[in-house]
């Protein structure tokens, strides 16, 4: 590793520690160094607070003067909710400014970069910029398409089944395994099932963490006719906020009192019973979803591959086989002829956890 990368890796392990709490704004960590000394460190906490550079000059005070500033995400130039931190890194008289990204937001774009330059600061970009990008995939997808970044999560047997033919699955994986699943809810803006899986388990899709409080993620209910029972635990609108997705020709009086219940309801175009996922995705981003973690069941799984909607896999392999022909699979709908109809994906990482594997992977070319 170089000097300026150990310091980038250090602002981006800043920028990490806030995951799921900066919404919708982007993760930002950033470290001023001045003669080997790091004098500043600063990190954006939650939309709406300071950004990371803020933070980074308060603690530096004067000694930024002729100082390296590492920051994660290019430098805004724009007034959003807070004023732009270019011209406080251009005040600052730091003499070098090394950006991992340049900023998606089509406000910014690499104009913080150029008003830096022009005014005579040494600027670098791209040190660490793979893992910048990566920390920041919900913030970059949202810009670029005004969409929630989806997360398929499913958890199955070494022979990829998810329940026996009964639909019995408690449990496919260990306690380890399912405690990890709620730190993703406790990190993502929505979690989403469908109304079958709400009929079936009664899950309550809170999150819960060992110890420590765990932040509620908005419950997503795909339920084209609107079969969701009244006595539902997803419909404790006291303990998480619950939408419920439902095609946009149900009787309006059946919406009427859902929504007396304190349930936002989302008519949208359906087919056969099918709701159309682009048109749900841009109405939950309208209300403030910037990433969703897709929690099944298989049909709900399969209507988002088959939309090409899917951003990223979060798979748990347990170390059970089930066998059976008629053992469920995570993802139900359209049986290919060929394995030419793959949708091809490309590993991350893996990781065992507890007893039980996870696999991260993302779509080819997505
Ligand atoms: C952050 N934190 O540390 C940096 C950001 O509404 P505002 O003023 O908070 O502006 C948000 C935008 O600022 C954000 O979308 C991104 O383009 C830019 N940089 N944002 O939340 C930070 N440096
Ligand atoms: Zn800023």
């Amino acid at each position: 590793m170089t000097t300026d990368e150990k310091y980038m890796q250090l602002a981006l392990d800043l920028a990490a520690s806030a995951k799921g709490h900066t919404n919708p704004n982007p993760l930002v960590g950033a470290v001023i160094v001045k003669d080997g000394v790091i004098v500043g460190t600063g990190l954006h906490r939650k939309a709406g607070e300071p950004h990371a550079e803020v933070h980074a000059f308060r603690m530096a005070g004067e000694h930024a003067k002729g100082a390296t500033l590492y920051v994660t995400l290019e430098p805004c130039s724009h007034y959003g909710k807070t004023p732009p931190c270019a011209n406080l890194v251009k005040e600052s008289e730091v003499s070098r400014v090394v950006v991992a990204m340049q900023d998606p937001n089509p406000d910014v774009a690499g104009r913080g970069i150029q008003l830096l330059r022009d005014a005579g600061i040494e600027v670098e970009v791209g040190v660490l910029e793979a893992q910048s990008r990566r920390l920041n995939e919900r913030f970059i997808h949202n810009m670029r398409t005004s969409r929630p970044f989806v997360i398929s999560k499913y958890a199955m047997t070494l022979d990829g089944k998810i329940a026996a033919h009964t639909g019995h699955s408690k449990w496919v994986t260990g306690e380890a395994a399912r405690e990890d699943v709620h730190h993703i809810r406790h990190e993502v803006d929505g979690i989403l099932v469908g109304v079958g899986t709400v009929i079936a388990d009664n899950p309550s899709l809170t999150t819960r963490l060992n110890g420590v409080k765990g932040k509620n993620p908005v419950r997503i209910i795909m339920d084209s006719s609107l079969r969701t029972r009244e006595n539902a635990n997803v419909l404790n609108v006291e303990e998480a906020k619950t939408i419920i997705v439902c095609s946009e020709d149900v009787d309006q009086e059946k919406i009427a009192a859902f929504e007396k219940n304190g349930v936002i309801m989302l008519p949208v175009r359906s087919e056969h019973k099918r709701l159309d996922i682009d048109e749900m995705l841009e109405k939950l981003y309208q209300l403030g979803i910037t990433d969703i973690l897709v929690e099944g069941g298989s049909t709900v799984n399969a209507s988002f591959l088959q939309s090409g909607a899917i951003n990223k896999y979060i798979i748990y392999v347990a170390p059970k086989v089930l066998g059976g022909r008629l053992s469920l699979t995570p993802i139900a709908g359209h049986s290919a002829t060929s394995m030419d109809e793959a949708f091809d994906v490309e590993f991350d990482s893996f990781e065992k956890v507890g007893h039980d594997l996870r696999i991260i992977a993302y779509p080819k070319n997505g």
